[in-house]
């Protein structure tokens, strides 16, 4: 027989519950879905229960308030947290999620402490950041989830452009997941073609000024919270990455330790993962102004680090 892997999904909101769904639904592994809101994670359970009776699993998705269900955990997602509201900045929901934040990853650190933590909570490369400290994890078994979401909104863009699809579209983003993010245009391909070779530059341009807009132009659009298909399916990519060991290279906040000149920072990074975690890093080739884009992120993180003390 083998062995059932487990996943914990904290927070029960919009980005917690579509991937504890999603995972349920592709039979990828258990989910244990836990919200500080009474009934709210066991009613969401209990309602994708009563829809894998209809699609089909054999997975089971559990609801809960109590910490202790996350025992024994392979993957632990952390969603817990405030969105952004309209004209808001990801910056803005800095103290109130820090405090959810150092709540939850003490938990973590409890009841399942040798679990993979991927974060979600934004501003996202400094809650992973806390989240490690917290935690007292190795940093490469926690890592953030934003990159791969940025890349697919960045293809997405591309592929409308330049009407190819996203799927024959390789691209990096490094640094935040902020409006300071850098799509590193240079090592992009399209059809293995170099985009330069396929677009101006003044169009590669204003790709990169919408995809560092994309998630704000959700939030304006919906009125109300943030996005969460797109955030839930990267996600999901990410647990799947660690729970069957793909060394899947994805973009991910991941911890630095000298590697594009950076050091003692969670930034968006190029990354294979797998079963343990953030495996190995790698180095893409930046432009001058793309290091110095970098460099311009990985100030805007350290500014906000010391907001919270660290
Ligand atoms: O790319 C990315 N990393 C992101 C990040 C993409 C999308 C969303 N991003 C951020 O994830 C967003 O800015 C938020 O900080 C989180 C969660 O977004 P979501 O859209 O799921 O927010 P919701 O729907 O408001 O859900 C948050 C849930 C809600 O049900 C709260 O009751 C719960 O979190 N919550 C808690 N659960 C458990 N424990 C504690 N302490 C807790 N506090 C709040």
């Amino acid at each position: 027989m083998s062995v059932r892997k487990k996943v914990s999904v904290i927070g029960a909101g919009n980005v917690g519950s579509t991937l504890a769904m999603r995972i349920v639904e592709a039979r990828l592994a258990d989910v244990v879905l836990v919200d500080v809101v009474d009934g709210l994670a066991e009613g969401k359970a209990l309602d994708m229960m009563h829809a894998a009776s209809i699609t089909g699993t054999d997975k089971r998705v559990v609801g809960t308030t109590d910490y202790s269900a996350i025992k024994g955990s392979d993957v632990v997602v952390m969603t817990a947290g405030l969105p952004r509201k309209p004209g808001m900045s990801r910056e803005e929901l800095i103290s109130k999620n820090a405090e959810i934040v150092r709540g939850v990853a003490s938990k973590i650190k409890e009841f399942a402490p040798k679990a993979i933590l991927i974060m979600v909570t934004n501003p996202l490369d400094l809650m992973t950041y806390l989240a490690q400290k917290i935690t007292g994890f190795n940093p490469e078994r926690v890592f953030g989830m934003a990159g791969l979401l940025d890349v697919a909104r960045f293809k997405y863009l591309l592929s409308e452009e330049l009407k190819k699809p996203a799927s024959s579209i390789e691209a990096f983003i490094v640094g935040s997941h902020s409006d300071k993010m850098v799509p590193v245009a240079g090592v992009t391909t399209v059809g293995k073609k170099p985009l330069r070779d396929l677009l101006p530059r003044e169009k590669v341009d204003e790709v990169i000024a919408g995809t560092r807009t994309s998630g704000a132009k959700v939030v304006s659009l919906l009125g109300k919270g943030s996005a969460y298909y797109a955030p839930s399916a990267a996600a999901y990519k990410m647990a799947e990455a660690v729970l069957n060991d793909n060394s899947n290279l994805f973009c991910a906040s991941a911890y630095l330790r000298g590697e594009y000149g950076l050091k003692d920072i969670y930034i968006g990074v190029p990354a294979k993962i797998g079963r343990g975690g953030i495996e190995e890093i790698l180095e893409v080739e930046l432009t001058e102004e793309e290091k110095s884009d970098l460099k311009e992120s990985a100030d805007g993180i350290r500014d906000s680090l010391k907001k919270v003390g660290l």
